[in-house]
């Protein structure tokens, strides 16, 4: 049942609602939780087609063109690109090779996407609120999405998002939950208001303890009263300005899978605390106990264990910050160059201190370092580009290993670093593979 759906079945369109003519401009390939296309859809088709469908507006509803070959290549995640790895299509998680990372910032269509749950649907703007209420809320209330726009400065920050479980596959032994490698990360330029600005507006009392969302999405048994995820920041966390609630993404729309209309920004946080479809943010008096809070979600042993040692819900602490890390981003893993090639090397680096300090690269695994050039960010939490050209000494293979440091002096281990029972928080060393050959 799963391949099926994965492929475009023709006259599947028919029971979808009626494409009008006027959403023919979209150029991503929508498709539903069952696989079937949606509006937006045959304007995709055209670019798959490699040509605009000149008589479009003529073709019957549910059919596809002849021209078009159902593949999995064409058929994408909506508004997504179709280089991204699905790791899992109900709910949706799909991460971002290394080498589609390379743009300083990440466009829309390659940033990954990390689903609990299964995206609102029939999203209305115009009639999206926001509510801020809670033990700790001076008082309830509730704004549109246009008083938001109008209430609040505007502010625009490049924000890295990684989820809590990058780098998750390779712990040994393994951890269960989604087999993230390395690209459940991404930086992109963020517009919306700080969420210091609308706490403030509503009044946080003074035993304020914890800022948590909540989101328009529903949870995956289709029960409408169970709540997929609900995470949240301690006070003085959420009161840093860099946070947002936004609604634009490198200038656009934020992408459906991604939030659309409304999503959290918090840097430096594992990215579950930025909620996606936000409609409601709680100032509790506790620290916040919504799903995915608890037990042994996003948390980790209080103290270092031995890899595979169970540990009680007791013994494990919240994560309260992301590691430095850092990806090299170009080359590709197994480029091959010419001898006496210098090698171009692009990557990013981020943390959740103020800013990294260096980047390294290594061509003999970690027994020399060599540094690298690096960008300031644009502000903090946003990732850093570096940049470097190596040289090999003769022909064979080589991995390139990068190794970032931060201004609070935490560095990346080469190998793993602590095991914990969900496997969250590998910021080991990025290796990828490089072939020197003669001649
Ligand atoms: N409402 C809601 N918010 C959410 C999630 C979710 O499933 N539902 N997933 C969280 C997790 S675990 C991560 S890693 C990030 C992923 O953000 P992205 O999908 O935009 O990359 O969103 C977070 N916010
Ligand atoms: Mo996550």
């Amino acid at each position: 049942m799963k391949d099926e759906q994965k492929h475009i079945h023709l006259h599947q369109l028919s029971d979808q609602e009626p494409i009008k003519t006027g959403e023919l401009s979209g150029i991503s390939l929508k498709k539903d939780r069952r696989g079937f296309l949606r509006q937006g859809a045959l304007a995709a088709m055209g670019v798959a087609l490699g040509a605009k469908m000149v008589f479009a507006k003529n073709l019957p509803l549910g059919m596809i063109p002849v021209g078009l070959t159902p593949s999995d290549e064409v058929l994408n995640l909506p508004g997504k690109d179709a280089g991204l790895i699905v790791l899992n299509d109900k709910p949706i998680n799909a991460e971002t090779p290394a080498d589609l990372l390379d743009d300083a910032l990440t466009p829309n269509e390659l940033f990954f996407v990390r689903n609990n749950g299964l995206p609102p649907e029939n999203v209305d703007v115009n009639t999206w609120t926001l509510t801020i209420e809670g033990e700790s809320a001076s008082q309830k209330k509730t704004y549109t999405l246009a008083e938001l726009k109008q209430k609040f400065a505007h502010h625009t920050y490049h924000l890295t998002l990684e989820c809590g479980g990058n780098g998750r596959k390779e712990f040994n032994p393994p951890a269960k939950g989604n087999q993230w490698s390395t690209g459940a990360v991404g930086c992109a330029s963020w517009t919306g208001v700080r969420l210091k600005d609308v706490l403030e507006d509503v009044g946080i009392r003074s035993n304020a303890v914890y800022v948590a969302y909540y989101g328009k999405d529903t949870h995956i048994s289709g029960d409408p009263k169970k709540v997929v995820i609900s995470r949240g920041v301690p006070v003085a966390k959420a009161l840093e300005e860099e946070n947002l609630i936004a609604w634009a993404m490198n200038g656009k729309d934020i992408p459906m899978l991604n939030g659309y209309p409304l999503r959290l920004v918090i840097g430096g946080y594992p990215a579950s605390c930025s909620g996606k479809w936000l409609s409601k943010i709680v100032i509790r008096n506790q620290v916040h106990d919504g799903p995915k809070m608890t037990g042994q979600s996003y948390r980790v042993p209080c103290k270092p264990v031995a890899p595979g040692t169970q540990v009680e819900d007791k013994d494990m602490c919240i994560i309260e910050s992301m590691p430095v890390k850092s990806l090299i981003t170009f080359p590709k893993s197994g480029a091959t160059i010419k001898k006496g090639q210098r090698l171009p090397i692009r990557g990013h680096a981020w943390t959740s201190a103020t800013k990294i300090s260096k980047v390294e690269c290594s061509i003999d695994f970690g027994a020399s370092w060599q540094s690298c050039e690096l960008q300031p960010g644009n502000n903090r939490y946003a990732w850093q580009s570096f940049s470097t050209k190596l040289d090999f000494p003769t022909d064979g293979y080589y991995e390139v290993w990068a190794r970032a440091t931060d201004v609070d002096g935490n560095a990346q281990p080469m190998l793993l670093p602590g095991w914990n029972p969900r496997g969250y928080l590998n910021n080991a060393c990025h290796r990828i593979a490089i072939k020197v050959v003669a001649g």
